[in-house]
């Protein structure tokens, strides 16, 4: 081949892709049958594609980074599974299918398809027979098998919970068609409505959710950890009773601070919970249900927002402190959540911000009943919740924060009047979508049985295909319009019913998708176990922060969930979590209306698919932001050109020489460059081994240049370790020089070079500095220590800034490794 050709990406992806493809390099070992081997198994999945179009500049992103972890692990002698497959349901696909009046399946599998040759053209180590749709029925029947197990076990149920509601439209709307309170479509003000809905009962599973963080520690990103457990929202505290005056019952509070009951000189309860509607008087009904209409408007952010005005009105209700006796007002607000602990408080505005700007606004008593040294709650307007002694509080004055909140709730306990409790921020998961492109829940309503379970036999529930409605308009789900299908007899008595409307959250598919892939086609369970057996849990998860609490908390649960039927081994889905950052353009996401999008196919076709692997990865550590303004794939591209036609310099002559005739200074700086590389991509640290990969070109590039040059063993041995290093961030470059170099083989088989640790030992040499000609400092430094470096150690020296006194630098002139001469200014 001709050493001068210049380099051309394109020509190399065509080559590669199609032999990769014919020799299905990628493939992973036994992937269902047995295979009689001791080598390790690595399982790296990233995060499953959505359909919405191509690929756009985040996939140009995470797949390139999840690849680069994959191949890593290959070329170490791992066998490896690096699975794909299509997130395929959701309402995009229903949305684009009523702009264009198309079959949301036409839409989706269209964008598939597109996808699945992008992925070939960015040369992404997938096995593809993993390859998996969630929108088929192969699929999705498994995700009514596992509901119809949670509702076996009460982890599936049904009640009523609001929905937004387009009263315009007559229909239901996801929270992402609801724009500033108002519908997407056609703009009119969404109001909140109660729907009976399905919901798994995740709840059940909080404390071992939280509990079992503790095994990913050090493993998932801190922040990731910090959000999970803030979502879950764990606090101790206690219930105290309190009996209501004029009805025999008692309401009970959830207070994390029983130590100041004695301040307590209110008592609010939900305007929305049921507890409200009991204990308002008649006189005050009329003035309630006005209060309570307002409030179902309102929004659960705004409810708890510290900064708005407290509204709410007084029941004409008393309950009775049970430490002291004293009668409470009680209140509807909507600063208090049904949702949360009892829906009820006791209020204690010396020590809460929000009873106390309810108290000033409704003009109520306020009693600081613990010292905590800062000034009057009631004169600064400003609430103390810190450490302090108790006050005003009958016995308990005197005792400490701590020991008060033991006493009091010990003593509450004693008498029958409250215990210590546990409560969780954590809701249950709200499944039902009233959409069309969905699972379909597994249940048939009967008029005389109730909610019958579709019999597993008789699974899947297809959806249907036609004869449905997608924007009914008179309020119902589009299944209910498609009457073939709705109407069936019940399966347990034969009578005329009622298949259930709802479709399922995509979150339940994306739940498990990941046992599936060793198996996608396995027809007698969700997954097959032997695959699980073999590869799960998976090793490397890699995705987006966006999905630090929904996808990975569901995906938690479904884990535990199956694992406590019996379907699973293990309790954690995911052992190590990678989060890439977003791509960004001029300091902004990328968005339609900002106009500041990428195309990343244009990218692909200016650069080619390397350099734009190489150019996401060299930006920055995964996790961070990379802005494309700032970024030069072009740079990149000049790179791997040099990487190429170094290969294609080395001196076949060279191939099977003794590389211990090479020169050994080349040669130990290759084998420091390999190690250091190597170390840097077990941590993940890819940028920095990208830096490596590129000092490790210009060192050879310089060795060929003079010297031994192209002949010397050295110098192959180097280009070889470059080209099979260079290979996991970019591959069709590495496999063309991995040809030029005589091999005929694939690199992805060559394996990781090895290090020869006797090549590692560092010689140091002496380096001085002077500062206008006199000596001042000196250091040990590395023989092939940097005039960078050099000059950064000459700067930092506290000697050589005594010696300037001050003074400005000239000229700084750097001999390396043994000399650096600073000229100050005033020389
Ligand atoms: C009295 C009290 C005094 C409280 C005080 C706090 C400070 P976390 O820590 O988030 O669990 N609370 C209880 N149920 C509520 C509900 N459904 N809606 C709104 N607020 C509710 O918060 C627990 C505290 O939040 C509880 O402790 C209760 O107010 C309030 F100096 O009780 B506290
Ligand atoms: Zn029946």
């Amino acid at each position: 081949m001709d050493k001068q050709e210049t380099y051309r990406p394109h020509a190399l992806t065509e080559k590669w892709m199609r032999i990769w493809q014919e020799r299905q390099t990628y493939e992973a070992r036994g992937l269902t049958e047995e295979i009689d081997s001791e080598q390790p198994r690595t399982y790296v999945v990233s995060m499953f594609p959505y359909p919405s179009g191509d690929l756009h500049m985040g996939h140009g992103e995470v797949y390139p980074i999840s690849d680069a972890i994959a191949r890593f692990a290959r070329m170490r002698g791992d066998n490896v599974l690096n699975p794909i497959g299509w997130d395929s349901f959701g309402l995009p696909a229903e949305n684009a299918a009523l702009k264009r009046d198309l079959d949301p399946r036409d839409w989706t599998y269209a964008n598939i398809a597109t996808q699945a040759e992008s992925f070939r053209r960015l040369g992404i180590s997938f096995d593809w027979r993993t390859r998996l749709h969630t929108s088929d029925p192969e699929y999705y029947r498994w995700n009514q098998w596992i509901f119809l197990r949670f509702l076996e076990k009460g982890l599936a149920y049904r009640k009523a919970a609001p929905v937004n509601w387009c009263p315009k439209d007559q229909t239901v709307l996801a929270n992402e068609q609801v724009l500033q309170g108002r519908c997407e479509r056609c703009g009119t003000e969404v109001v909140r409505r109660n729907l009976t809905q399905w919901f798994f009962r995740v709840t059940a599973y909080a404390q071992r959710l939280l509990d079992d963080m503790d095994k990913l520690e050090g493993n998932w990103p801190d922040d990731v950890l910090a959000m999970q457990r803030n979502w879950i929202g764990r606090s101790t505290g206690a219930y105290v009773d309190f009996s209501v005056e004029g009805l025999d019952e008692a309401v009970r509070v959830f207070t994390t601070r029983p130590d100041t009951l004695f301040g307590a000189t209110f008592f609010v309860v939900a305007a929305d919970a049921a507890l409200a509607e009991r204990l308002v008087t008649d006189e005050h009904r009329a003035s309630f249900e006005e209060y309570r209409s307002a409030v179902a408007a309102t929004s659960e952010i705004d409810r708890l927002s510290t900064e708005r005005p407290k509204t709410g009105v007084f029941l004409g209700r008393h309950v009775i402190n049970p430490v002291n006796g004293e009668r409470l007002p009680v209140y509807a607000a909507d600063y208090v959540l049904a949702e949360y602990g009892t829906g009820a408080i006791m209020a204690v505005p010396a020590h809460d911000q929000r009873d106390l700007d309810f108290a000033k606004a409704h003009d109520l008593p306020i009693r600081a009943v613990v010292d905590t040294g800062e000034d009057d709650p009631a004169k600064t307007g400003v609430a103390t919740s810190g450490d302090g002694v108790l006050m005003a509080s009958g016995r308990y004055s005197g005792l400490a924060k701590a020991e008060a909140i033991q006493a009091i709730t010990a003593d509450l306990s004693a008498d029958g009047k409250g215990e210590e409790a546990v409560t969780f921020r954590l809701r249950d998961w709200l499944l039902s979508r009233q959409r069309y492109w969905g699972t379909p829940i597994p249940v048939v309503h009967c008029p005389s049985c109730g909610e019958v379970p579709v019999p597993d036999e008789e699974l899947p529930v297809l959806l249907p295909e036609s004869g449905y409605t997608l924007r009914p308009t008179n309020g119902e789900p589009p299944l209910a319009t498609a009457t073939e299908w709705l109407n069936v007899p019940c399966p347990r008595c034969g009578g005329d019913a009622q298949r259930d409307t709802d479709t399922m959250d995509t979150f339940v598919d994306s739940s498990w998708y990941f046992l599936r892939y060793p198996n996608p086609h396995y027809a007698d369970g969700p997954f097959d176990p032997a695959g699980i057996a073999r590869w799960l849990p998976v090793d490397e998860y890699i995705g987006g922060k966006e999905h630090a609490t929904g996808h990975l908390m569901y995906a938690r649960f479904f884990t535990k969930a199956l694992h406590d039927m019996g379907h699973l081994p293990f309790t954690e889905p995911f052992r190590r979590l990678t989060n890439q950052g977003q791509v960004l353009m001029g300091g902004r996401s990328m968005s339609k209306t900002l106009g500041n999008l990428v195309n990343l196919q244009e990218q692909l076709a200016l650069y080619g698919p390397d350099a734009v692997r190489t150019t996401m990865i060299f930006a920055g550590p995964p996790e961070d932001d990379i802005d494309w303004a700032d970024v030069s794939p072009s740079g990149s591209m000049k790179w791997l050109a040099r990487v190429a036609r170094l290969a294609g310099d080395v001196d076949p002559g060279t191939i099977g020489a003794d590389v211990a005739k090479g020169d050994p200074a080349l040669r130990k700086q290759v084998h420091r460059l390999v190690d250091e590389t190597t170390k840097l991509m077990t941590e993940k640290r890819l940028n920095v081994a990208v830096a490596r990969m590129m000092e490790l070109t210009s060192l050879l590039r310089k060795a060929i240049d003079s010297g031994a040059g192209a002949a010397d063993p050295a110098v192959r041995e180097g280009a070889e370790a470059l080209v099979r290093i260079v290979s996991v961030i970019a591959p069709f470059t590495a496999e063309e020089g991995w040809q030029l170099l005589g091999h005929p083989a694939s690199v992805s088989e060559s394996g990781w070079p090895t290090v020869d640790p006797d090549l590692l030992v560092e010689e140091t040499v002496t380096c001085i500095v002077q500062v206008a000609g006199k000596l001042r400092d000196r250091f040990d430094v590395a023989v092939d220590a940097t005039e960078e470096t050099l000059r950064e150690l000459a700067l930092a020296s506290p000697a050589v800034e005594r010696a300037l006194n001050g003074a400005g630098i000239r000229k700084i002139i750097v001999r390396a490794p043994r000399l650096v001469n600073i000229v100050p200014d005033k020389d």
